[in-house]
């Protein structure tokens, strides 16, 4: 493979092209360490005996995995000495951790530690989500920030390979952890996702909680070739939304997870700090596109740490089709 160059080469090599906060590049550099001891630490669990579960609730009230604590502690270890990170908000921790006296242009960081961590004693991909955000202005201490105030978004995924998938705003890009080093080196440059796919992913065991925008979006996709969609579609869903998100990034397709009759009390199943909007960010950087159905996630206003919002994202064409739908039915909602 030719110039696969290490991740501090390629922020470096970024930032003699645009301006890149040295500290960002220290921070990301802490979070790929951060990603790598969470690797090295899911492979090794069955020997090191951190299967299974920790005997803690978190503030999701989710039963917590002990790798969940393990991720979450190795993320406020590693990232916690990172020059201007003033706070950390963790999918694992009720509130904010406050590292600092919060100035203009230091950073906060976002992060669900260890995502679909559901699978992991089943050996299936799981991940790490992060989130970047600056401080407006000195003393500020308000975390609560809009996905289109991120200035860095990404995913590490642990699967057959490690990889670290990023944006800063221009493009994503994937780098492959190499055995041996441990250098995350840049294997995916310039990551697009097709408008057009045939590949939809949504949890199809909630079927009877759907709103009907959904159901006739899946039904539609379901009847394939005899249908109005004209042509059979595939479907996949590992639970696991850094493995769903990276395969849409890497080869196209739509994810759901929609609010439903099941959900619609706590406003959906995904969170939007640190899950909703730095893959809606990363997506929109691969040419795709992430909404709620009705609102673009990205200029959504946070209204707690822990909020959960529906999520539909990835393809292009499909994403508007599924707004449209949503359109469709509040009109017949309306005059019914
Ligand atoms: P956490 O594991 O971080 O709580 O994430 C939630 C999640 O596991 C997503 O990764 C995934 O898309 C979804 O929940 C799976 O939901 P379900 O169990 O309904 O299939």
């Amino acid at each position: 493979m030719s110039d696969t160059q290490t991740l501090r080469r390629f922020l470096t090599r970024h930032a003699q092209k645009a301006p890149l906060d040295p500290n960002l590049i220290f921070l990301l550099e802490d979070i790929a360490s951060a990603c790598r001891v969470i690797g090295n630490r899911l492979r090794n669990a069955a020997f090191e005996g951190t299967h299974g579960l920790a005997g803690e609730t978190n503030i999701q009230g989710e039963e917590q995995k002990k790798l969940d604590v393990i991720a979450d502690e190795a993320f406020a270890r590693i990232c916690g000495n990172s020059p201007r990170l003033a706070a950390l908000v963790s999918e694992e921790k009720e509130e904010a951790t406050w590292l600092k006296e919060p100035e203009a242009g230091d950073y906060l960081l976002f992060y669900d530690p260890l995502d679909g961590s559901s699978n992991i004693e089943v050996n299936l991909s799981v991940g790490s989500i992060f989130s970047i955000c600056n401080v407006a202005i000195d003393s500020d201490r308000d975390v609560l920030k809009a996905g289109r105030d991120q200035v860095c978004a990404g995913y590490a995924i642990y699967g057959p390979s490690m990889m670290l998938v990023l944006t800063i705003g221009q493009g994503v890009f994937g780098f492959t952890c190499e055995y041996g080093t441990g250098d995350f080196r840049l294997t995916h440059r310039d990551m697009k996702i097709p408008a057009e796919t045939s590949e939809f992913a949504i949890n199809a065991s909630r079927y009877r909680l759907w709103d009907p925008s959904i159901r006739q979006y899946v039904e539609e996709c379901l009847q394939g070739l005899t249908g109005v969609r004209g042509r059979d579609f595939n479907m996949r869903w590992t639970a696991s939304m850094v493995a769903d998100v990276h395969r849409i990034i890497t080869r196209g397709g739509v994810f759901l997870y929609p609010m439903d009759d099941g959900n619609r009390a706590q406003g959906g199943k995904l969170r939007l700090l640190y899950e909703a909007n730095p893959m809606a960010f990363l997506v929109e950087q691969a040419g795709g596109a992430a909404t709620t159905g009705t609102k673009r996630i990205l200029d959504l206003a946070p209204d707690g740490h822990h909020q959960r919002v529906p999520v539909i994202l990835g393809s292009e064409k499909e994403v508007e089709r599924l707004i449209d739908y949503h359109r469709m039915s509040a009109s017949q909602a309306e005059i019914s």
